[in-house]
């Protein structure tokens, strides 16, 4: 079997925070256990996020994932996603600071957009999704099992991308999402599967309304999809 990206395993000491189905915090696990099948069939969940940017031509920016990716490899999906780490500045949740912070950390880091750009209070926390994929393709070792915290954020942006994190990125408009979900049904592209559950459930209805995000807003209830 062909072995993982050298810098990709060196990820996967990070470590993430354990939560609970209502995001109270457990403890901390190193990535690899958070994402360990064998764990996560036990019922280890951890804490996650997902930026979805859109520029002033109100297009949405899609990133293609590395194919030296450990997990969902060569993939399209929504702008960046990742963890907050387990530590007090991440695990901070005033205002969802902690997540936020985790999301200025890799955008900088997978799409080398700088904090300037972004600074923390333009990120607008919308609502918590809770859901669980198994790999792709399934290697019947690693999958996802995550309360993901979606951030909006509405900014132009300079992106230099890292190849070890992203292959190529694209700016899409509405019409264009739906080409590319009728391209994915049809399997001639890859998305992932969270990017697609958000997709079908909430994405159109917040896209159609950005100057009004703050109708969205939910930070009471946990969505599963
Ligand atoms: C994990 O994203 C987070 C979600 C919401 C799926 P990822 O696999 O891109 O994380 P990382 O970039 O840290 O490997
Ligand atoms: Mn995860």
């Amino acid at each position: 079997m062909k072995s993982h990206d050298e810098l990709q395993q060196t990820y996967l000491k990070e470590v993430c925070i354990l939560v609970n189905e209502n995001d109270k915090v457990l403890g901390s696990a190193s990535k690899k256990d958070c994402h360990l099948l064998s764990n996560i069939n036990g019922g280890m969940l951890h804490r996650a996020f997902s930026v979805f940017l859109f520029n002033s031509k109100n297009e949405l920016l899609l990133q293609q994932r590395s194919n030296a990716k450990i997990t969902f490899p060569g993939m399209f999906t929504n702008t960046c996603c990742s963890h907050p780490l387990s530590t007090k500045l991440e695990m901070d949740e005033e205002k969802a600071m902690g997540v936020k912070r985790a999301a200025q950390r890799k955008l900088f880091h997978e799409l080398g957009i700088t904090p300037d750009q972004i600074p923390l209070n333009i990120f607008e926390y919308i609502t918590r999704i809770q859901y669980s994929a198994l790999n792709q393709p399934n290697d019947g070792i690693f999958g996802e099992n995550e309360i993901d915290y979606v951030l909006i954020v509405k900014r132009d942006v300079d992106v230099s991308l890292n190849y070890n994190e992203v292959q190529s990125y694209r700016y899409v408009d509405q019409e264009g999402m739906k080409d590319l979900l009728a391209k994915a049904e049809s399997g001639h592209i890859l998305l992932t599967p969270w990017f697609t559950m958000i997709c079908k459930e909430f994405l159109f209805k917040w896209w159609a309304n950005l100057k009004k995000t703050t109708d969205f807003v939910d930070h009471k209830n946990i969505h599963k999809l």
